[in-house]
């Protein structure tokens, strides 16, 4: 269905609540000038520019100790880490993974000429739903790829009670949970391995980057080779490899950033608090379930348009565009129903009830540390007055 409407018959804006310039769903947060300029200076210096420098080795000491784990590796990106772990456990035949959730999940999986099967999320807390999990094993199924979606933390014990029950690999992409706990504890300590993103959009960044930690000592070896073309300590290609090494300036970069995240945090925490109140007598408006156990940094504002509000997800992501609002359609469309993927007999809809209504309602509102709440406050009276606007033009 195409909710867009012509300029013909569009609404007339709201100009008191329009804003003079874009306000985008995040804005990157970065380190001072000031706090760059040294290590930058010793790099240029040094000219030491890449290939496991000090600072490279000292950003993984750093993310492990924040992390809650003994070694940290780190990558140029995200996706490669995440596609590494995968060649790293020498997994096969299929693996279970979740439609909700960036392309670069179910791309990991592919690249690896492995089946992704798409697994149907609880309602709640959009994660991967453990039943469902455990309904597709099948004797091909060698890993559960899971994500920890928008930082909210997967149901963590029961998928790995159905791992051990079937002997499978659980990895985690968790792009969005860097910081996370869940029960008591970091939730880098869940799972085989798992990874973060540390692209721009996220609280703490590289520029471009990412980072594995594993409890598996031989596993991160591995995964250390093959991220640097598959070379070993005697300087010969061991194993297949690739180059995914992260560079001397961006470890710099994330050195300099990292004090900032605590207080990030904080600001995005106020942020995240009065967009609840403010929205909350705003009827067909739903959230994602944060369980009592979580501390979540938060880094997406993800709401639920419902049948309650009177005007589709749509006809709102429309609405607030031509306010210069950008709000993103983060997951939308699933990549269960993205061309490459879509003749999967895992992707058949009807398997995927809960993963399509939400894909089909959500919506990622702007949400940044310095993102003002007077912002905030025009964001959610745009929201309140849209249905009643739209629908009486
Ligand atoms: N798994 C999951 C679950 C993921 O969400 C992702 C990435 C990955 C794996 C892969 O990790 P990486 O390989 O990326 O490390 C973004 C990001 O590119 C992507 O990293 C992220 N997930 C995905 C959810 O979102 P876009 O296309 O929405 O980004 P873009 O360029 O439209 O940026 C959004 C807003 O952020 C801009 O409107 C303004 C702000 N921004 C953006 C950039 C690039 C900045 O303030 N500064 C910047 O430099 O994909």
């Amino acid at each position: 269905m195409n909710h867009s409407r012509s300029a013909g018959n569009r609404p007339p804006l709201l100009k008191e609540l329009a804003f003079p310039e874009p306000i985008f769903v995040t804005r990157a947060l970065v380190p001072s000038f000031h706090s760059l300029q040294a290590p930058l200076k010793n790099i240029l210096k040094t000219r030491r520019l890449t290939n496991e420098g000090e600072y490279v080795l000292r950003l993984e000491k750093t993310i492990a100790q924040h992390l809650g784990a003994s070694r940290s590796l780190v990558f140029c990106n995200g996706t490669l880490a995440l596609q590494l772990a995968i060649l790293g456990y020498r997994l096969t035949g299929e693996i279970i993974t979740t439609p909700f959730t960036f392309s670069a999940t179910a791309h990991v999986i592919q690249w690896n000429n492995i089946t992704p099967v798409f697994a149907d999320v609880d309602p709640l807390t959009f994660n991967m739903d453990p039943a469902s999990i455990e309904r597709l094993i099948t004797r091909r199924t060698s890993a559960i790829l899971a994500v920890h979606v928008f930082g909210v933390p997967c149901d963590v014990r029961r998928i790995q009670r159905v791992a051990a029950r079937y002997g499978l690999k659980v990895i985690y992409d968790a792009a969005h949970a860097f910081g996370v706990e869940t029960l008591g504890t970091q939730v880098a300590r869940f799972g085989d391995a798992s990874m973060f993103s540390f692209h721009a959009t996220k609280m703490f960044n590289t520029l471009e980057g990412g980072a594995l930690v594993s409890p598996d000592k031989a596993f991160l070896d591995r995964v250390a080779r093959m991220r640097n073309f598959g070379f070993g300590n005697e300087g010969e290609v061991e194993t297949l490899g690739i180059n995914a090494k992260m560079n001397e300036f961006q470890a710099a970069y994330g050195l300099s950033l990292l004090p900032r995240v605590a207080g990030e945090a904080v600001r995005r925490a106020r942020c995240y608090a009065r967009y609840r109140q403010r929205l909350s007598s705003v009827p067909g408006i739903e959230y994602q379930h944060i369980p009592p156990h979580v501390v979540l940094p938060h880094q997406y504002m993800p709401i639920l348009v419902g049948p309650a509000y009177g005007i589709t997800r749509d006809e709102l992501f429309e609405f607030l565009h031509r306010h210069n609002v950008y709000a993103r359609k983060y997951f939308y469309p699933l990549c269960s129903a993205m061309p490459i993927y879509r003749q999967l007999s895992s992707s058949n809809p009807d398997n995927l009830p809960n993963a399509h209504r939400i894909s089909e309602r959500i919506l990622c509102l702007p949400l940044y540390g310095d993102l003002p709440l007077k912002a905030i406050d025009r964001i959610c009276e745009l929201i309140r007055r849209a249905p009643s606007h739209v629908r009486s033009s």
